[in-house]
C-alpha cells in the first residue's frame, strides 16, 4: 500500500512537471525555434547564414540582431559568426538600404523601389561568386518584419536558395483591442488576468511585455489598444499615463504604437467639467489639452478608440449632438500630432424598434463623407455580434468616403471561450472574401478594408485580443494560432487561413507533414464544427444570457427585447427564423441589389444564412431533401460528430507529440465535446417544444431533460463585464 502511494506520488510529480515544463514551451508560441534535424536543410541553410552581418543602428535593429542570434543558435546551433559591420566573407545581410555599401546597394536597386515604409526584401544574390541573402527595407521597422519572415520560413523548413520576396503590409493599422480593465480584469478575456500590471508600472516592466512585442512583431501587429471599450476615464489621469508611457517605451522599437480607449463623460469625471457635449468650449480645449499632455510623453501615441452610445456608454447624443460632432472634436485635438480616432459602429438602441441587425448601418450612413480625415468607423465583421457565422456587415462597401476598421474579435465570447479548439482565421477570410457588389463583381470586403475600392488614405483591422496572463497567453494552445493568423490577415487580407495554418503548425509543432496535415486539417473544419454544434443554419445569438457560456434559447426575461436569444430565432409553433426579408425587417435593402435579390430568395441563399433572413415552417425542405427540423436537428449532430473526429485526429498524433503536449490539447478537446453535446441536446429539446416533431434517425438521444439544462446557472463564469458601467 505505501509502495503504491509513494509510486502515485511520484507519477503525479512528474505529470506536473511534465505540463509545467510544456507551459513554458508553448510561452514561446510560434518562435519556438526548434532544432533543425534533417541534416542536409541544417547544412544548406547554414552555409546560408554562416557569416551574418546585422547592422546596430537602432533599436529596432537591434531587436534584429537579437532575434536572428537567438533563433539562429537555436535551429542551427552556435557556429555562427556574427559582424556589426559589412565584411566581404559576409553571406547573411541585414541592414536597411541607405546603410548598405555601394555594391550591395546595386544588387537590390530594383526591388527596394517597391517597397514601401513597412515592408521590406528578401532576396538573394551573387556577390563575388558567393551566395548572399540580403534582408533589407526601407526602414528600420520594415528590417526587423524581414527578419522575423525570414525565421519563420526557417522555422517552417522553406527553400531560402533563391529568395526574391518583397512584402509590403496591405493595411496601415493592424491592431490589437485588449478588453482589459483597470483591476485586471478582462472582459471576455479567458486566458487569466490582463498583462498589464498597473500597479507595478511604470518601474517594473514584465518580460512579458517584451515576448508580447516581440510575437506582435513577428506578424506585423502594429498597435495596442491597451484598455476596455467600455472604459475607465482613469486611465487618463497623470498617474496612469505614466505607466501607459512606460509600456509605449517598451513597444517602441518593435513598432508597436499605444491606442487608449477614451470615455466620453472623461471631461466631467476627471476633468471637473459639467458636461461633455462635443460643442462646448471648455469640452473642447480639454480634450486638446488632454491630448496635448499625452504627446509630450508620448510622441507617437496612436490615438483613441472610443465605444459612445452603445450598450450605456456616454456619448454625444447623451447631449443631443452626433457620432459625427464627437469623433471630430476628438479629431481635431490629435490631428496636429498625427493621431486617430477609432470611432467603433457597435450600436443599436433600447429606444429603437427597429431590427438590430439594421441599426448601426442607419445610425452610421448618413454620416458618410461627414467625418475628418483621421477618423476611422470601426465595424464589427456581422451586423449583430461575432456568431459563429453572420453574413458580413452591410456598412461594408455602403460607406464609401469613410475609411472601415474592421473589427475581428479573436477572443472566442461566442465561440466556447478558451476551451474549444476553433481556427478563427477560416471566419475571418470567409468575411475578407465576401463579395459586397457595391462597385460591381469582385468588390470583397477585404477590398474594402484596404482600400482599394473607394482609394482610402488609412486603413486598418482590429482583433479583440484573446491574450492574458495565462502562461501559455491564450488559454488554449490552438487559440495562439487565432492571434498569429489574425496578425498575418491584418498584414494581408488576402492570404488563405490554410496557408496561415500549414504557417502555424510547421513554427509551433512540427514540421512533419503526417503531423501537419491532418492537424491542418482538424483545424479547418474545427470552426464550421462549431457553427453546427451551435448555431447550425443561420441561427445566432441563443447564447445564455450575460457571460454567453453555453445555450440559452429559451431566455425571454431581459430587460431589452433585443438581449434576449428568443428575438433572434423567433421560434413558435409554425417554424423558425427572422424574416428580414421585405416581408419582414427588410434587412436586406442594406445589400447591394445583387446580394439583396440572392438573400430574399429561399431558394436562392445560402443555406447557411437561411434562418438569418427567413422564418421558415419546419417541415420546409432544404437542398437536401430533408425537412427544417430534421436538417437543424442533423447539423447539431454533425457538430458533435465532428469534434469526435477531431478528438480521433488528435489520438492519432500521438507520436508526434510529447506526453505533455499530446495530453493538453486531449484533455480540452474532452470538453469541448462534452459541451458540443449540451449545446446540442438544450438546443434540439428546447425547439421540439415548437416544431413537436421526433429526433430523426442519427441523431443521439439527450441524456438530460430540457429543465436541466434551463436549470444551470453560471454566476461565475470567466469573462463577464465589470459592475461599474
Ligand atoms: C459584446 C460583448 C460586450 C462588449 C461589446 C462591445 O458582449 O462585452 O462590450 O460587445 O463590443 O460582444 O462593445
Amino acid at each position: 500500500m505505501r509502495i503504491f502511494k509513494w509510486t502515485l506520488f511520484f507519477i503525479c510529480i512528474s505529470v506536473l512537471e511534465t505540463s509545467g515544463q510544456q507551459q513554458l514551451e508553448d510561452y514561446k508560441l510560434w518562435l519556438k525555434y526548434q532544432t533543425i534535424t534533417n541534416t542536409d536543410l541544417a547544412i544548406n541553410y547554414n552555409a546560408l547564414v554562416k557569416h551574418a552581418y546585422i547592422s546596430q543602428g537602432s533599436p529596432t535593429l537591434r531587436n534584429a540582431k537579437k532575434e536572428v542570434e537567438l533563433a539562429l543558435s537555436k535551429m542551427l546551433g552556435d557556429d555562427i559568426t556574427f559582424t556589426n559591420e559589412w565584411v566581404p566573407e559576409n553571406t547573411l545581410v541585414v541592414d536597411v538600404y541607405d546603410n548598405l555599401s555601394k555594391d550591395l546597394k546595386s544588387l537590390i536597386a530594383e526591388e527596394i523601389k517597391n517597397v514601401t515604409h513597412e515592408g521590406f526584401l528578401l532576396k538573394s544574390v551573387n556577390y563575388k561568386n558567393k551566395k548572399v541573402t540580403i534582408i533589407s527595407a526601407k526602414k528600420d521597422i520594415g528590417v526587423l518584419y524581414g527578419v522575423f519572415r525570414f525565421l519563420n520560413m526557417m522555422q517552417t523548413h522553406s527553400n531560402l536558395n533563391n529568395l526574391n520576396l518583397v512584402d509590403n503590409p496591405k493595411l496601415d493599422i493592424r491592431m490589437l483591442n485588449h478588453w482589459d480593465n483597470l483591476d485586471r480584469s478582462v472582459e471576455r478575456g479567458y486566458a487569466g488576468f490582463s498583462l498589464w500590471n498597473w500597479q507595478k508600472l511604470p518601474e517594473y516592466i514584465d518580460e512579458r511585455y517584451i515576448d508580447y512585442a516581440r510575437a506582435n512583431a513577428s506578424i506585423g501587429i502594429n498597435a495596442t489598444a491597451l484598455t476596455n471599450v467600455n472604459a475607465n476615464a482613469l486611465i487618463l489621469t497623470p498617474m496612469y499615463l505614466e505607466k501607459v508611457k512606460a509600456l509605449a517605451d517598451t513597444f517602441r522599437s518593435y513598432g508597436i504604437k499605444v491606442y487608449l480607449t477614451a470615455r466620453f463623460s472623461a471631461p466631467i469625471e476627471i476633468g471637473n467639467l459639467d458636461t461633455a457635449d462635443p460643442l462646448n468650449a471648455d469640452v473642447k480645449l480639454w480634450w486638446k489639452n488632454k491630448t496635448k499632455e499625452i504627446y509630450e510623453i508620448i510622441p507617437d501615441f496612436g490615438g483613441f478608440l472610443v465605444k459612445a452610445n452603445s450598450e450605456g456608454q456616454p456619448g454625444p447624443q447623451n447631449y443631443g449632438k452626433d457620432h459625427v460632432d464627437g469623433a471630430n472634436m476628438m479629431a481635431e485635438a490629435l490631428k496636429p500630432y498625427g493621431g486617430n480616432v477609432i470611432w467603433r459602429a457597435f450600436v443599436y438602441s433600447e429606444h429603437d424598434e427597429t431590427d438590430r441587425a439594421k441599426q448601426a448601418y442607419d445610425e452610421f450612413l448618413p454620416y458618410d463623407g461627414n467625418f475628418m480625415d483621421n477618423v476611422l468607423v470601426q465595424v464589427k465583421n456581422g451586423p449583430i455580434d461575432f456568431q459563429p457565422r453572420e453574413p458580413f456587415h452591410p456598412m461594408f462597401g455602403a460607406m464609401k468616403k469613410t475609411p472601415l476598421i474592421m473589427e475581428f474579435q479573436i477572443t472566442q465570447e461566442y465561440l466556447g471561450f478558451s476551451t474549444h479548439l476553433v481556427y478563427l482565421p477560416k471566419l475571418f477570410e470567409e468575411v475578407l472574401d465576401a463579395d459586397t457588389y457595391q462597385r460591381g463583381e469582385g468588390s470583397t470586403v477585404a477590398k474594402v478594408i484596404d482600400g482599394s475600392l473607394y482609394g482610402n488614405e488609412i486603413t486598418g483591422m482590429a482583433g479583440v485580443s484573446n491574450i492574458g496572463n495565462d502562461i501559455n497567453w491564450t488559454g488554449h494552445p490552438f487559440a495562439q494560432a487565432n492571434w498569429y493568423g489574425f496578425g498575418r490577415l491584418a498584414w494581408d487580407p488576402y492570404l488563405s487561413s490554410e496557408v496561415i495554418a500549414d504557417e502555424w503548425l510547421r513554427a509551433t509543432y512540427s514540421n512533419d507533414n503526417k503531423f501537419v496535415e491532418p492537424v491542418k486539417s482538424m483545424m479547418l473544419t474545427s470552426r464550421e464544427a462549431v457553427v453546427n454544434y451551435m448555431n447550425p443554419l443561420g441561427l445566432h445569438h441563443i447564447f445564455d444570457t450575460g457571460h454567453h457560456y453555453g445555450p440559452g434559447p429559451w431566455v425571454d426575461n431581459l430587460g431589452r427585447p433585443d438581449w434576449n436569444p428568443v428575438y433572434y430565432h423567433k421560434a413558435d409553433s409554425l417554424g423558425v427564423g427572422f424574416d428580414r426579408t421585405p416581408s419582414g425587417s427588410n434587412a436586406t435593402e442594406q445589400y447591394a441589389p445583387e446580394i439583396a435579390q440572392k438573400y430574399n430568395d429561399v431558394k436562392k441563399i445560402p443555406e447557411e444564412y437561411l434562418l438569418w433572413f427567413h422564418h421558415l415552417p419546419w417541415d420546409y425542405k432544404l437542398d437536401n431533401g430533408e425537412i427544417l427540423w430534421d436538417g437543424i436537428a442533423l447539423k447539431y449532430q454533425e457538430g458533435v460528430d465532428q469534434v469526435k473526429d477531431m478528438i480521433n485526429t488528435w489520438d492519432n498524433m500521438k507520436p508526434y507529440l510529447s506526453e505533455s503536449e499530446y495530453r493538453e490539447v486531449a484533455m480540452l478537446l474532452e470538453i469541448q465535446l462534452k459541451e458540443a453535446k449540451w449545446w446540442r441536446d438544450a438546443c434540439l429539446l428546447y425547439f421540439q417544444t415548437f416544431s413537436n416533431r421526433p429526433l430523426p434517425e442519427g441523431v443521439e438521444k439527450p441524456t438530460k431533460s430540457l429543465e436541466y439544462f434551463k436549470s444551470l446557472k453560471f454566476p461565475f463564469a470567466p469573462g463577464i463585464r465589470p459592475r461599474w458601467d
